[in-house]
């Protein structure tokens, strides 16, 4: 069935929505994002995502002439016009429609798309199995280049990592910063179990500010695991007891293999186990409702 995408203002049939040729977002990547659940009709985080759609603006001067208010309204009905209680909802915004040469000041609005739609989980298996992850040779960029946590429409650096671990036999890769420290994984956050403490690397080695992630830590204060962010390296994750990805659209995933090498026993261990459970627990019992906006 044709969806009903949010475009320029309005909802429109997915056959009417599209992008000029001229549009910043397609000729540089110049523009922003975020992907966002919902579950049973509420949607998860809702605020934290918008929150960050609206820094990762402002961080590269994309001024938004709306506020943070009528993008929460406006996902929701975008969800409602398509029928949905369950799926993935997509926000872009586009520096907009200008003239060829870098320069922004030719683009005078920017786009908002909003593309809600059911989504293709990962199949049961890989959280009864886990994941197997290989280490990417492309790097984060560092803090000296468009700062890595801009969830900005350029993610080729993201799309050649995954390509590089899954033409190497991954399902997830492994993704260093300059120095060689771990980041994170191309679209989720990395987190390693030793000896019953929780560890991720700081985001300042680069990883994003994952929305999944900080839930991580707020169910580990309930659940009273220590959690310590610490730097890592692949060293840290080959002698881990246990090692979970975590991301909006894969949720908590174990991860079993880091470069061929298993990670504790191979198999998903008891503490991702808990935290798998919690967190589909927590997004079923919490959001914003689609209705009250
Ligand atoms: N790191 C990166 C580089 C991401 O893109 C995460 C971590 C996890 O962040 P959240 O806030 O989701 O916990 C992301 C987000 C996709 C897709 O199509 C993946 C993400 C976002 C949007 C789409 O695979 N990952």
């Amino acid at each position: 069935m044709a969806l009903k995408i949010w475009f320029d203002g309005k909802l429109v049939d997915e056959s009417e929505a599209r992008v000029s040729v001229f549009d910043h977002g397609l000729l540089y990547g110049d523009g922003v994002f975020e992907g966002i659940r919902f579950y049973e009709g509420r949607v998860f985080r809702l605020q934290a995502h918008i929150q960050r759609l609206f820094d990762s603006s402002k961080a590269i001067m994309l001024k938004l002439p709306w506020t943070q208010e009528e993008l929460c309204k406006n996902t929701c009905e975008t969800i409602q016009a398509n029928g949905l209680r369950d799926g993935y909802v997509r926000l872009l915004v586009t520096r907009g429609v200008g003239t060829l040469g870098l320069s922004p000041d030719s683009c005078p609005t920017p786009t908002l798309i909003i593309i809600a739609a059911s989504i293709q989980l990962y199949p049961d298996s890989d959280y009864e199995v886990g994941l197997k992850v290989i280490t990417c040779s492309t790097r984060r960029p560092t803090h000296g280049s468009l700062s890595p946590q801009v969830k900005s429409l350029n993610y080729l650096n993201n799309v050649m990592a995954k390509v590089e671990a899954v033409r190497a036999g991954g399902r997830e890769g492994l993704m260093l910063n300059e120095q060689g420290y771990v980041a994170e994984c191309t679209g989720d956050n990395v987190f390693t179990v030793k000896n019953g403490v929780i560890y991720t690397p700081p985001v300042s080695d680069g990883g994003l500010d994952g929305i999944t992630r900080g839930v991580i830590f707020e169910l580990a204060a309930q659940m009273e695991v220590p959690i310590v962010e610490k730097t890592m390296t692949r060293f840290d994750i080959y002698t881990a007891d246990e090692c979970f990805l975590t991301g909006t659209a894969a949720e908590v995933i174990p991860a079993v293999e880091l470069d061929h090498r298993p990670i504790g026993e191979g198999v998903p261990g008891p503490t991702t186990a808990r935290f798998i459970e919690a967190y589909r627990e927590l997004v079923r019992n919490s959001g914003t409702s689609i209705e009250a906006m």
